[in-house]
């Protein structure tokens, strides 16, 4: 199968298939085109899936969100509008320090061993859980993780978004977005995590996500040094 399949004008997606679009002008198109992601990736090292949790269970989770002691996220003085809480490692944007926080909880297992097993990894291997909340008018910007992290999964509950992807080439940004339904899971590693920046626009219906994370041979060299 080629690269991306190009789905005739009003042809119906296939169920349960991420769709990527493509802006005008990325890779010499002429408007914006949609892809389906078959058996291949737009971006390696970007895969996602539908329905990875069901309703009651994301239920479950956006209710233990809520319970959590959630701080407006903070960098360089400025604060955000979204969320956030972690447990495992926390990195502090105002300070830059990395260093262990809360425990991962016990109601976060099921859901970190099933991301695990969805980006082929160990649920130990995932040290890290940012919990986040997006009010509307909240959203994320440009940004790629922090280098002591590897392997980056999300799971998006409560409402509908995209996932935009840029890079910079000679001819200016190469862009594509991702539509990540409530329920679904993405996992970013490779060209996708470090050549690729992501945001996500300001949210208008409110919506969670968690992100799990493992660390980089970086982050590992890191802590061994007693950090
Ligand atoms: O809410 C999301 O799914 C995106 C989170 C994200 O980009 C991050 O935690 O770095």
């Amino acid at each position: 199968m080629s690269l991306f399949h190009l789905r005739d004008p009003g042809e119906p997606c296939p169920a349960k298939l991420p769709v990527l679009l493509a802006n005008r002008g990325v890779f010499g198109l002429e408007k914006t085109v949609m892809f389906d992601l078959f058996d291949t990736q737009l971006i390696p090292g970007l895969s996602a899936q539908d329905g990875f949790c069901t309703p009651d269970n994301e239920a479950f989770l956006v209710e233990q969100i809520e319970a959590q002691a959630l701080a407006p996220f903070r960098f360089q003085g400025w604060f955000g509008k979204r969320l956030t809480a972690s447990f495992g490692f926390n990195y502090d944007f105002e300070t830059a320090a990395f260093a262990p926080a809360e425990p991962i909880p016990a109601w976060l297992e099921p859901i970190r061993a099933q991301a695990a097993a969805f980006a082929g990894l160990k649920a130990g291997d995932l040290v890290q859980a940012l919990l986040l909340c997006y009010d509307p008018g909240a959203g994320i910007g440009w940004h790629r993780d922090r280098p002591l992290f590897e392997h980056v999964i999300g799971i998006s509950l409560g409402a509908d978004t995209s996932m935009r992807f840029r890079r910079r080439t000679e001819k200016g940004f190469q862009r594509l977005s991702l539509p990540i339904l409530s329920r679904s899971i993405y996992h970013l590693s490779g060209e996708a995590r470090y050549q690729w920046e992501h945001s996500i626009a300001d949210m208008s219906e409110k919506r969670w996500s968690i992100t799990f994370r493992s660390l980089s041979a970086r982050g590992r060299d890191f802590l061994s040094r007693g950090n």
